[in-house]
């Protein structure tokens, strides 16, 4: 137990495949090198991180409350294809206080027409897409600077 400011990082379906496939639109990284990375970088910030992956929404649902009660300063999420499809994500999101980063590897806006709604972002804080890994390491800046 840390009494630095808590930052989840939730990753929803099909993340886990992560730099096996599809890496011109993905990147080469996995989603550990990525987690590696934001560790290293939360210890700069004076961050804690809690990095997570589900396939299954309800354990998107149950982490964001769980971000709620323990009072995270902030979690960066990507909900994978849900963010296209999920309004139990999005009212996960309404029903806490804690600020939601929408993270996404690629642009959603860039490619087929079905990513272009998103029921994350209508929720959320804000969004960072289209950078690869580092869409993931801009939005922890952007979480670092929510503390006040
Ligand atoms: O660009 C993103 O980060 C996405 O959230 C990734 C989702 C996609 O459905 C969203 O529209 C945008 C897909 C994640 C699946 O990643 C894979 C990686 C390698 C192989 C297959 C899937």
């Amino acid at each position: 137990m840390s009494d630095q400011p808590l930052v989840m990082v939730l990753n929803g379906p099909n993340l886990n495949l992560l730099g096996s496939r599809e890496p011109h639109i993905y990147g080469h990284d996995t989603l550990d090198d990525i987690a590696q990375r934001l560790e290293v970088q939360a210890a700069g910030l004076g961050l804690e991180v809690d990095i997570r992956q589900s396939n299954h929404e309800g354990h998107l649902v149950d982490w964001l409350h769980e971000a709620g009660a323990r009072g995270a300063l902030a979690v960066l999420l990507n909900a994978g294809a849900l963010t296209h499809t999920s309004i139990a994500i999005h009212d996960a999101i309404k029903g806490i206080t804690v600020p939601v980063i929408e993270v996404h590897l690629s642009n959603p806006h860039a490619r087929e027409d079905f990513r272009h709604t998103s029921f994350v972002a209508r929720a959320a804080k804000g969004t960072i897409s289209g950078f690869g890994a580092r869409s993931y390491t801009l939005a922890l800046d952007a979480a670092a600077a929510l503390r006040q």
